[in-house]
């Protein structure tokens, strides 16, 4: 994913957890088609998710697969008019069930697979026939799957049907902005001397090109969950890509997709996997978003497995550390923004197994430090407006974080809240201390104590501050190493 976003707007460790776990439903209010409500109290206008976005939103683990023929040359995609030989595309082990089970290890409950990244291969086979400029000869769009020795293999197809055997949600992921095949970059045809490999085409021919392609991977495939426009798109194509979205795929999330989609997300600024605090389900912005915008447009953090920013396999790529990743999934899904991992297989085709590992000790604790409850003895919410929410133990607890996620059915309503416990001591038990504080807690919220572990009797959530009635949908306290 190293295009820039231009355009348009141009270890094996153990982990041991306790924790307890309190949790109720409300009654779901009917989803609106109105973009925004006004708030009954206060009067400013909140931003109304569609249910697509909140199903979205709430996966919080997804993958977005770097496959393509620059897996195959050594430089990180391709960059300047540079072409790779077609050959070179040989995944002689294919094998996507393989991609799968490393998403269901590391706890992934989406994909979306590069079809076509900047070097111009299109890895799904693709009927598309153009002219050449400026003699007019009709031929084949050649640099795809079917002209590769991976001929009458559909790669997009395999991995759909693979992700649909465990319930993982796919989509796809193709570059309208640069295609160096066509010598095409920011989405124009470049005035420039053709280097080897590439062809000469109208920028009209480039247009429908993409139009025709985005149709067929569009309409080939299923229901998609997400496709991703990694730098946008041009002004000519915004219409025909709007029209084309809501007639194939209007359910699907864009990213980067304000302006085309009803389903919008946005980039969160960073591939480095870490959101700002806070950062709030709204606003369009490339960074923690705006929680008065009348735009619900939830942020995704994509970052890689692999250091150094890398997307596509290296050959002498170096892996980040668990300790680091486990700092990526609290500063991305701990802060209300979807964790969508890297995932390369490598020149065979199958992910190499000190990845698949690392991909499933990441996910490993994930599910041990947040995975299981126990319930508390007792609860109690105290005051309808404001919400307050005690959970008693029977007997004393070390716990040193805790999880909140907020219903935002009817939008994301919570500005500031507190956790306070009461510790266990001694001379006076009935004390309440505060332990964390926050603004925006949107899809989740987790909050590791800065004091570290404690031992408590009951731990409070105090919503302090909101633009209508808070619900909250759960709201958990766990210790983990
Ligand atoms: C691509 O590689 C193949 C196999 O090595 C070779 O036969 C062919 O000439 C190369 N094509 C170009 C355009 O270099
Ligand atoms: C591409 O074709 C156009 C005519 O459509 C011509 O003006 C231009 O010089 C050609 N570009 C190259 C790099 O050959
Ligand atoms: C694709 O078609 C062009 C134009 O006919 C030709 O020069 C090129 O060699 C073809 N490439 C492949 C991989 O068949
Ligand atoms: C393409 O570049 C050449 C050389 O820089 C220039 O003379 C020509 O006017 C350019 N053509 C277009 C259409 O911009
Ligand atoms: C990978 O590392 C080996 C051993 O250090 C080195 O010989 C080789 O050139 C490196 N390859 C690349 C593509 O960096
Ligand atoms: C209870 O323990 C806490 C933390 O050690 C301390 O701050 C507090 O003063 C103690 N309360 C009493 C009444 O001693
Ligand atoms: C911490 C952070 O990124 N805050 C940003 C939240 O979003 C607003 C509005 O886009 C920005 O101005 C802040 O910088």
């Amino acid at each position: 994913m190293k295009t820039v976003l231009l355009l348009l707007l141009l270890l094996i460790p153990i982990y041991d957890c306790h924790l307890f776990r309190y949790q109720w439903h409300q009654r779901r209010a009917p989803p609106s088609s109105k973009k925004y409500r006004i708030s009954p109290t206060t009067g400013v206008r909140i931003a109304l998710p569609t249910p697509e976005q909140l199903q979205w939103q709430a996966q919080e683990l997804g993958v977005l697969i770097h496959f393509n023929i620059a897996t195959y040359i050594n430089d990180d995609g391709c960059s300047g008019q540079f072409v790779p030989n077609i050959s070179l595309f040989n995944p002689y082990l294919l094998n996507t069930d393989n991609w799968v089970q490393t998403m269901l290890d590391f706890g992934a409950k989406y994909a979306v697979l590069v079809a076509k990244h900047a070097c111009g291969f299109h890895m799904a086979p693709t009927d598309v026939k153009f002219p050449l400029s400026p003699s007019g000869q009709i031929i084949p769009y050649n640099y795809s799957i079917d002209y590769s020795p991976m001929k009458g293999v559909d790669v997009l197809g395999n991995f759909v049907k693979s992700c649909e055997k465990k319930q993982i949600r796919t989509g796809f992921y193709y570059t309208v902005v640069s295609n160096n095949w066509l010598n095409v970059d920011s989405g124009l045809i470049q005035n420039r001397t053709l280097k080897p490999g590439q062809i000469n085409i109208t920028q009209e021919t480039y247009n429908s090109i993409v139009l025709q392609q985005l149709r067929e991977i569009w309409s080939r495939y299923g229901s998609l969950d997400e496709i991703w426009f990694d730098g946008g798109y041009t002004s000519t194509l915004k219409d025909p890509i709007t029209t084309l979205l809501a007639q194939l795929q209007p359910q699907a999330i864009a990213f980067n997709g304000y302006g085309v989609s009803t389903n919008p997300a946005r980039w969160i600024g960073t591939e480095m996997g870490v959101a700002p605090d806070p950062n709030w389900s709204t606003g369009i912005t490339n960074d923690g978003g705006d929680p008065n915008s009348p735009i619900f447009c939830p942020a995704e953090c994509d970052t890689t497995l692999q250091a150094h920013d890398r997307w596509f396999w290296g050959v002498n790529a170096t892996l980040r550390s668990l300790s680091e990743l486990i700092q990526v999934y609290h500063e991305t899904v701990g802060r209300n923004c979807l964790l969508m991992l890297d995932l390369t297989p490598d020149r065979t085709g199958l992910i190499p197994p000190v990845y698949a590992r690392l991909y499933k000790q990441l996910g490993d604790f994930i599910r041990s430090c947040y995975g299981t409850s126990i319930l508390p003895t007792e609860y109690l919410t105290l005051d309808d407006s404001k919400i307050h929410i005690q959970l008693f133990i029977s007997s004393p607890v070390t716990v040193d974080r805790s999880v909140i996620q907020e219903d935002q059915t009817r939008g994301q309503v919570i500005r500031a809240y507190t956790i306070d416990v009461q510790l266990v001591n001694s001379t006076d038990n009935s004390q309440w201390i505060t332990v964390a504080q926050g603004t925006s807690i949107g899809s989740k919220k987790i909050d590791i104590w800065s004091e570290g572990p404690q031992l408590i009797n009951a731990v409070r959530l105090t919503i302090t501050k909101s633009v209508d009635k808070p619900v909250i949908k759960s709201f958990t306290v766990h210790l983990c190493t």
